[in-house]
């Protein structure tokens, strides 16, 4: 237990003193550092109190009313300065300080990145910057001037609009930015340096102009054209969606390559991770230019959810993101295959949320504590989140739904709000009460559901009988039963959907969302001639786990025939997950390992069917480890790669024509292809490509012949990056010398191409080739990796985090690796570092002698005197310390 634990509560939550009726900025950039002189009009909401601001840059100077203040009217001490005695009345305050950006490499407040400048300041960067009450719920109007250099800074940025600029002597020239839009100062955000601008425009529906302003290196620009069509898909679909227009006359986005996260959605100016902004055919896969339009849509669509309203407090951080991410969901889901994006979605929560849901970190959506607010940008505040505002919209519907979200920008535009308010506009909008679902904001854990049911042929009915149970978590062992809305339908054993009726409903319906909300409840489907095989949780309406006894047959059934595609996909999902489970069985015992001929036979009939390409790649993706061992506890993890990948392999075998045959396929689709360019990114060739490149995978583990095409198509097939991508990931396991030449030859041919190498690391740090962690020892010193440069860190180390049998090693060489790494990373980038500590999350549910050697690494790290919080933080929490 370290000393200076501070713990922040929700329940202690306080109003501020103080608000600031405006605050006026002056940025003068030096060369070896940047005064920042900082002008407030405070307003006290009481008298007599202390001012207290938050900060920790080299003070210079402080000014109240026109007068200096010497040292004993002020304190500092824990990031705070305090005025002790302050006038009654509003009153001006000037602060000045000097920052150091080369120096700042945590990549928070104002930092260097190659020779420019930038800021982060979500959630308390801003307190690096200057003396202010950095918490979201004191708004104000932002005026800022920058003087800087012309030659070294010719573009100066802020939020708002440009209103004056002008010239200096010295060679230099300053620009004066204001932002009508009070905002918190997290949404602060300055930019200055030498970038080329790629321009757009917009005309929002009320016919005002925006102009659309892409910042990147010069040498970078024609790759934002991707994003910058994105952006406009994205302020169309804001508005036929759900009605909400762009409120300023010019949108601004920066890419930067040092970024600690995707992209920050400043006022008016986004500051994106380069990752999130340049593409082109033969650098970005389709992954990655879905990925692009995901994220520009998202912090598009912050302006509405976040800036407008914003969080009364970090505990409240789902309110925006939560939300946010819901929305850029639809989004996405609007632009092309819904049904994929959101097994893609459900895939990520299962085997990512659910892991935080049941480990040490587990939190609700709303935290009721943090000690660093960066560890609590969470799967379980954003994509959990997401869920829980989707399950507004699965009980509300659109419309209702929508009703929600007008009421709710009636009541708090320009305001910080909480969660609750949310909820209150909800409920308020559609005249119900959502009182019982306040628990999705405030119980950890995953809930979960055992079903069965019961046929009544003389009566003509189905019951289903449901149970629910949330497991305990640190924070909380006893839960109250949750609102869990369940979508159902019903197939006969011909898999036609069935016809039911409800009680006290006139009609019949061939599906419904029943709300379950006790801890136990039976649910009676009238008028059901025959016997029925339930289809549960279409959609997956909820975020929980739920069991049902359905037998092989049923599942197959499920598989062939359902048409909620979700539901169907989660039928072949179940029945991996019994295949491995047979698998892992055959293996612990030494017994020959089963075949699963049916589940191939159920494969290949679904393969062969008339459906989107994507979705029969998504079909093919077997439940990953974390989702197979998400209720196992000591667990072997090594076992669990054995015998999902035994799995793998005898399906591919078994499956070897149809493999073939689908691939031929698809390279044949993309040769007669109706679009006017194959290599280009198109939802349509995207799902073939990614066919193509799931059975590659398949395949590879079947025919040693393909090795070989790979190595002769290679150079050939280069032009696409989800074809050279999907090659090398598909024989990046092999310990073959071949799979070395074409990762070298990648290499060499992207050296200059600072995102493709991220590719090229991620190869590495993922291979499951007996001599990774030589490789990745050698990757560290490759002169396109820098450790001080996060999305390196993430692709060489965050894979090798999750490289199952290497960061697993039963000699503790990947623990004492990884733990070697967070240490020299955690002294300059807190925020990087404590990320990576979370691969030991694991760490309670793992089997006794991997234990012990994961508890050396953690003690390791724990003992390091000048841990951050931030990691402190994990360390402590995944050793109950
Ligand atoms: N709001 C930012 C995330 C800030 C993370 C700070 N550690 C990006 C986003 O969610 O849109
Ligand atoms: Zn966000």
């Amino acid at each position: 237990m370290s000393e200076n634990k501070v713990v922040h509560y929700l329940k202690d939550y306080q109003a501020p003193d103080f608000a600031v009726a405006e605050i006026d900025l002056t940025y003068t950039i030096e060369e070896a550092y940047t005064l920042v002189r900082n002008r407030m009009m405070i307003v006290p909401h009481e008298v007599g109190r202390p001012c207290v601001l938050d900060g920790s840059a080299e003070l210079l100077q402080i000014v109240l009313n026109g007068k200096c203040l010497s040292p004993h009217e002020y304190a500092i001490a824990d990031e705070k300065l305090t005025i002790h005695t302050v006038p009654d009345t509003q009153f001006e305050l000037e602060i000045t300080t000097r920052l150091y950006p080369a120096q700042n490499k945590t990549l928070m407040g104002l930092y260097e990145s190659g020779d420019n400048l930038y800021t982060q300041n979500e959630p308390e960067g801003f307190r690096k910057i200057t003396y202010y009450f950095d918490r979201p719920d004191v708004m104000s109007q932002f005026t800022t001037t920058i003087i800087g250099d012309k030659r070294r800074y010719p573009v100066m940025l802020s939020n708002g609009n440009l209103i004056d600029s002008g010239e200096l002597d010295n060679d230099r020239h300053w620009v004066c930015w204001r932002d009508p839009f009070a905002k918190p100062s997290y949404l602060f955000a300055l930019v200055a340096g030498q970038l080329a601008v790629l321009e757009g425009n917009f005309t929002t529906r009320s016919g005002k102009e925006v102009a659309l302003k892409f910042y990147t290196r010069p040498e970078d620009r024609e790759k934002a054209g991707f994003a910058l069509e994105s952006l406009k898909h994205a302020m169309q679909w804001d508005e036929d969606r759900f009605n909400l227009e762009y409120d300023l006359n010019i949108f601004m986005v920066v890419a930067v390559s040092d970024f600690n996260m995707g992209a920050m959605e400043n006022k008016g100016l986004n500051i994106f991770n380069t990752k999130y902004v340049l593409a082109s055919n033969d650098t970005a896969t389709d992954a990655d230019f879905e990925a692009i339009e995901g994220v520009i849509g998202h912090e598009y669509f912050h302006n509405w959810t976040g800036n407008r309203v914003t969080c009364r407090d970090w505990f409240q951080l789902s309110l925006k993101e939560g939300l946010t991410v819901f929305r850029d969901q639809e989004f996405s889901a609007d632009r092309a295959s819904r049904a994929v994006r959101r097994i893609h979605n459900v895939r990520v929560l299962r085997s990512m949320q659910f892991a935080e849901d049941a480990g040490p970190m587990a939190h609700p959506v709303r935290p009721a504590s943090y000690e660093e607010m960066n560890n609590f940008y969470t799967l379980t505040v954003y994509e959990k989140g997401a869920e829980v505002v989707r399950m507004y919209h699965t009980l509300l519907g659109e419309e209702g739904f929508q009703k929600g979200m007008q009421l709710y920008f009636q009541r708090h535009d320009g305001q910080a709000v909480t969660c609750d308010d949310f909820r209150a506009a909800m409920a308020d909008a559609n005249g119900v009460n959502l009182d019982q679902f306040a628990l999705w904001y405030s119980q950890a854990g995953t809930p979960q559901i055992k079903a069965h049911g019961d046929y009544d042929a003389h009566n003509q009915t189905f019951s289903l009988h449901l149970r629910q149970f949330i497991p305990p978590t640190p924070d909380m062992a006893d839960k109250q039963p949750m609102v869990i809305p369940v979508k159902i339908g019903l197939l006969d054993k011909n898999g036609a959907s069935v016809a039911f009726k409800m009680a006290g409903t006139a009609d019949k319906t061939e599906e419904t969302v029943l709300v379950f909300n006790q801890t136990e409840q039976t649910f009676v489907f009238h008028d059901v001639a025959k016997e029925v095989v339930p289809s549960l949780l279409r959609g997956f309406s909820a975020p929980v786990r739920l069991d049902y006894p359905y037998s092989d047959a049923d599942l197959m059934l499920l598989l062939a025939h359902d048409s909620d595609s979700f539901a169907r996909w989660e039928a072949a999902q179940t029945l991996y997950r019994r295949a491995f489970a047979s698998n892992l069985d055959a293996l612990a015992s030494v017994q020959p390992l089963p075949q699963h001929a049916e589940l191939a036979q159920a494969l290949t009939s679904a393969l062969n069917a008339d459906i989107d390409p994507a979705y029969k790649a998504v079909l093919l993706q077997v439940p990953t480890e974390a989702e197979l061992w998400e209720d196992v506890s000591s667990i072997n993890p090594e076992q669990y790669v054995c015998a999902r990948q035994a799995l793998l392999q005898s399906l591919a075998s078994s499956m070897q024509d149809t493999l073939t045959h689908w691939r031929e396929w698809a390279d044949e689709q993309e040769r007669n292809s109706r679009h006017h360019a194959p290599q280009e990114y198109h939802p349509d060739l995207a799902g073939v490509r990614s066919l193509r490149n799931t059975l590659l995978q398949w395949g590879v583990l079947a025919t040693a012949d393909l090795l070989h095409n790979i190595v002769n198509e290679f150079s050939q097939r280069a032009t696409n990056m989800t074809h050279e991508y999907g090659m090398l990931a598909a024989i990046n396991h092999l310990s073959d010398d071949k799979r070395n030449d074409l990762l070298n030859q990648f290499g060499q041919r992207h050296a200059q191409d600072d995102l493709v190498m991220d590719k090229y690391f991620i190869l590495i740090g993922s291979s499951q080739r007996p001599d990774t962690l030589q490789q990745v020892e050698k990757a560290l010193q490759h002169p396109a990796f820098s450790l001080e440069n996060p999305n390196k860190v993430r692709s060489l180390l965050g894979s090798f985090s999750r490289n199952i049998p290497h960061f697993h090693a039963a000699d503790g060489s990947g623990y004492r690796f990884l733990a070697d790494y967070i240490l020299r990373i955690d002294e300059f980038n807190p925020q990087v570092a404590s990320r990576l500590v979370q691969a030991f999350n694991l760490y309670d549910r793992l089997e006794p002698q991997r234990k012990t050697l994961m508890a050396e690494q953690l003690q390791r790290i724990q003992k390091d005197e000048g841990l951050s919080k931030d990691s402190r933080e994990i360390v402590d929490k995944i050793l109950h310390s």
